[in-house]
């Protein structure tokens, strides 16, 4: 609005300047000399460019479009120095876990060596229990050895025997007959249901008894 009012103002300004300017020439010119006025002039040249706008700035546009992934970093600095490594073996051997059980264990050579976890279990699993040692169900086959477990044995412990292949005819899990034996006065006597496995007594003595009871397992690594 102001623009167009400012654009008529000047106008009508330069239509009666332009009117003041003539009647002050006929006013003051002689007859002879004086002329009418010219037509006007050409446009002059274009103004420099003006400040910019006081008026209020448009609202912030929503922000742009990711840009692509930039480049790949210099590789980092060195890591810290590791801690130092077990030692090596300069024998150049390598001991098998067995071998290792037995150094650990303090095996002496030519003899048996009984162990136990202290718990109580099925005989199928004392089986099993031993066959991860790669050891056997103790199994005494002379009056030493029968003491020996009965030390490691502080409850009433599983032997390595059943009767499960031919009923009242003992034989060692591992095969063969018996070479020893320490029955208690009255057994093996197959109680209840049946009775196929052996436990050594408190006293030494042997019982059979359910193979599902729950007894001391004790293992043994080969001589
Ligand atoms: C005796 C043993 C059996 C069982 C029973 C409770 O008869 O011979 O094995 O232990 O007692
Ligand atoms: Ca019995």
């Amino acid at each position: 609005y102001s623009f167009f009012a400012s654009f008529f103002l000047i106008l009508a300004f330069k239509k009666y300047a332009d009117k003041e300017a003539l009647s002050e020439a006929q006013r003051t010119c002689p007859v002879v000399t004086c002329a009418l006025p010219g037509r006007d002039g050409r446009d002059g040249l274009k103004g420099e460019k003006g400040e910019p706008g006081q008026g209020l700035r448009g609202l912030q546009g929503p922000p742009g479009k990711v840009g692509p992934p930039g480049n790949t970093g210099a590789p980092g600095a060195p890591g810290l120095k590791g801690h130092k490594g077990d030692r090596g073996d300069s024998s150049g051997k390598e001991l098998t876990p067995a071998q290792l059980q037995t150094f650990s264990l303090g095996k002496k050579t030519g003899k048996k060596l009984y162990v136990s976890n202290g718990e109580k279990m099925s005989f199928s699993k004392v089986k099993a229990l031993c066959a991860e040692l790669q050891a056997t169900v103790a199994t005494p086959k002379s009056a030493e050895e029968n003491k020996a477990i009965q030390d490691v044995a502080k409850e009433e412990a599983f032997l390595g025997i059943t009767d499960k292949v031919t009923e009242g005819h003992f034989m060692y899990v591992t095969g063969g007959s018996l070479v020893y034996s320490n029955w208690r006065k009255n057994e093996p006597n197959n109680h209840g249901s049946g009775e196929d496995c052996v436990i050594l007594l408190q006293d030494g003595f042997w019982n059979d008894i359910s193979c599902e009871s729950s007894f001391l397992a004790v293992c043994e690594l080969p001589a």
